[in-house]
């Protein structure tokens, strides 16, 4: 089995399996077919939908007649094959004139170049049914921090986005925004590192309850953090409004690797979250072949990009279901009727006097068995396929 089926909501942005395959040290190993192929043959493969840069579509400078030519083959294409926009995004990176930022840029005019191409990609998105928009700051950091004060450089980019966030209220388009968040690269420092970071940035904007988060596998696992507790976060503060999959070793440049290509294990976790607590958003896929792989091998990666999530959510229910673990699980967590009903009372003068009067031994405690070598290795086991 492990076939995708459209109600798994899996989606690859045009720019993951158009990726050409260059790098910082060399060019384009392959050519990769047209936008309107790849939603074609996407769809064939059963993914749910397509994601887009605006330049991923339309070419920068592109004049209205082109970019209303091709938008609307491109809705013909997902018209044929029932492929949908989920999220949509800006390309504030790619050109030089991004070269020092985009909303954080130190010149106005470019701020305000940048503000005007994302209110055009904006309303691009919401022309194709996009109702996620998506913004990533690649450029908006530093490599000398005496070029630009990290306050000032947060006011510019909340001061964009609370313009975007009522330009998209006023065009009733129902949009909600999700940051990205990304350490480095291809700054020094980017700006808002992590998924904590971009959280914290959140509550600070004039419209938070429509802007939350698109946590990026690689770049919190790029930070050195552990990417399933960063997600249980967004998740838990009703926060995570897209995700971006795809898999990473630590300690290396951002690889955008097919997902589950490295650490099973990590995955594992964050598919069982997203499969624990229903997350119903869009499981996109941003990620690319490897260099090394000629034009049918990318469909291989994007094949497995999906087979490895449906493979790891049967071992989250095998998890669940397997009476040895959920056994320990039960022995691990048992409650204790008396400390509970304090912790969760909250504070009052009863509930005070209730907590001084627990009969706590914290030498008894200390003692308590917790068999986590155990646990871990029947996990180790369940992910290996001997249980
Ligand atoms: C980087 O991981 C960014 C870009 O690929 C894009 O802007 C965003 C959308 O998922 N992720
Ligand atoms: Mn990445
Ligand atoms: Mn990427
Ligand atoms: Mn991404």
């Amino acid at each position: 089995n492990f076939v995708p089926q459209k109600s798994d909501k899996f989606t690859f942005g045009l720019w993951t399996v158009g990726n050409p395959g260059a790098d910082p040290f060399g060019g384009p190993v392959r050519t990769p077919v047209t936008p309107v192929e790849r939603v074609h043959k996407l769809g064939e493969l059963g993914a749910w939908g397509v994601n887009l840069h605006d330049n991923d579509l339309v070419p920068f400078g592109a004049s209205a007649q082109q970019r209303d030519k091709i938008v609307s083959e491109f809705k013909q294409a997902l018209t044929d094959s029932g492929v949908v926009v989920p999220m949509a995004t800006t390309n504030l990176f790619s050109h030089p004139v991004f070269k020092d930022g985009a909303f954080t840029s130190n010149d106005p005019k470019v701020r305000a170049f940048a503000l005007r191409k994302t209110v055009e990609s904006i309303d691009l998105g919401a022309e194709l049914g996009a109702k996620i928009y998506v913004f990533w700051g690649g450029r908006e950091g530093t490599e000398v921090d005496a070029s630009k004060d990290a306050v000032t450089a947060l006011k510019r980019f909340r001061e964009a986005l609370d313009f975007l966030s009522e330009y998209a209220i006023s065009q009733n388009y129902g949009m909600k925004f999700a940051l990205e968040p990304k350490p480095n690269e291809p700054r020094g420092d980017i700006y808002l590192p992590t998924v904590g970071a971009m959280l914290g940035f959140i509550s600070t904007l004039a419209h938070p309850e429509m802007v939350g988060v698109n946590p990026e596998y690689a770049h919190d696992t790029i930070a050195g953090l552990n990417f399933y507790h960063a997600v249980a976060q967004a998740l838990e503060m009703g926060k995570l409004f897209h995700i971006d999959l795809n898999g990473q070793k630590p300690g290396r440049f951002d690889q955008d690797l097919r997902f589950g290509q490295e650490d099973y294990k990590s995955n594992f976790f964050l598919v069982k979250l997203l499969e624990d607590y229903k997350y119903d958003g869009p499981k996109h896929f941003d990620a690319h072949a490897l260099r090394t792989s000629d034009p049918a091998d990318v469909w291989e990666f994007a094949k497995g990009c999906m087979r490895s999530y449906l493979i790891l959510k049967e071992k989250a229910q095998q998890f669940n279901a397997d009476p040895e673990i959920q056994a320990l699980l039960q022995e691990i967590n048992a409650g204790d009727a008396a400390s509970d009903a304090v912790l969760s009372a909250g504070f009052s003068t009863e509930n005070l006097a209730a907590l001084k009067s627990l009969d706590l031994d914290p030498e008894a405690l200390a003692l308590k068995p917790l068999p986590y070598e155990k646990l871990d290795q029947l996990t180790f086991e369940l992910l290996l396929g001997v249980r």
